[in-house]
């Protein structure tokens, strides 16, 4: 405040009669309360960017796999959906070219195949954000939304709405192929692809899936959030504006 009110008044030591004072003083109110109200939107801003991302907890996997994203239920159908972990005891998506790593999870496997097999991914209500972990993706998902790069580990590709694996049979017996994280920013009701094995894979190619979101702040929600720092910075600036206008005052009448 010293360094805002010495760049509107200059140097302290600078002579200034009561009225020149006054105005500089009523210069710097209108300043600092610019300077305040543009700290207070980018705090609310930067709060509500803040959300966490929540992976799903599934409930059930058998031809259709059915969980809970938070408050959303989500459904992951279609195609072939193979098997899961539902007890959340996966470390699949444990590793580093995974955002987020889960450290345990639930996982829901399904089927890329030559023909291609079409897959959907229902929300109850619309989430933000959706994100994708691929665990052993050695085919080609073409998607009906655009999805967005995250981490990878060097053999998971993204162009357009293409997300791609490649074949690795290097580490026999993990079987790794393609593993990575991919994002969908916006807000989404369903996400639809289809999955076609790539070149050199023979039979289905088993793939591993985590679902994860950021729900959508009711208005409630973001109101109550704001009222908090919004009577903090309202009590400061009474408080500043009242003691500042005493000593404007005192110093016009010297
Ligand atoms: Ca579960
Ligand atoms: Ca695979």
């Amino acid at each position: 405040m010293q360094s805002l009110l010495a760049n509107v008044c200059g140097s302290p030591h600078a002579f200034l009669p009561a009225a020149g004072f006054l105005r500089c003083g009523l210069r710097a109110e209108r300043q600092l309360r610019h300077f305040s109200f543009l700290s207070l939107a980018a705090f609310m801003a930067s709060n509500m960017g803040r959300a966490q991302t929540v992976f799903a907890d599934w409930t059930s996997i058998s031809a259709v796999a059915t969980g809970n994203i938070g408050s959303v239920t989500v459904q992951f159908s279609g195609g072939t959906v193979t098997e899961g972990v539902t007890d959340g005891s996966s470390t699949k998506f444990d590793h580093t070219y995974y955002s987020p790593a889960l450290s345990l999870s639930d996982i829901v496997w399904f089927n890329g195949s030559e023909a291609g097999l079409s897959y959907t991914i229902t929300f109850s209500s619309q989430v933000r954000n959706p994100t994708l972990h691929f665990a052993s993706l050695a085919s080609a998902l073409a998607f009906g939304q655009t999805p967005t790069w995250e981490n990878d580990d060097g053999r998971l590709h993204v162009a357009g709405n293409m997300v791609t694996g490649e074949l690795n049979n290097d580490d026999w017996p993990s079987y790794t192929d393609a593993n990575g994280t991919v994002i969908f920013f916006g807000d989404f009701a369903s996400l639809s692809f289809t999955a076609t094995v790539v070149s050199g894979v023979t039979g289905p190619d088993g793939i591993g899936l985590q679902i994860g979101a950021t729900a959508i702040p009711e208005p409630a929600t973001v109101w109550f959030a704001s009222i908090g720092p919004l009577a903090a910075f309202l009590v400061s600036w009474k408080k500043w504006r009242r003691v500042w206008r005493q000593r404007v005052a005192l110093l016009s009448l010297r």
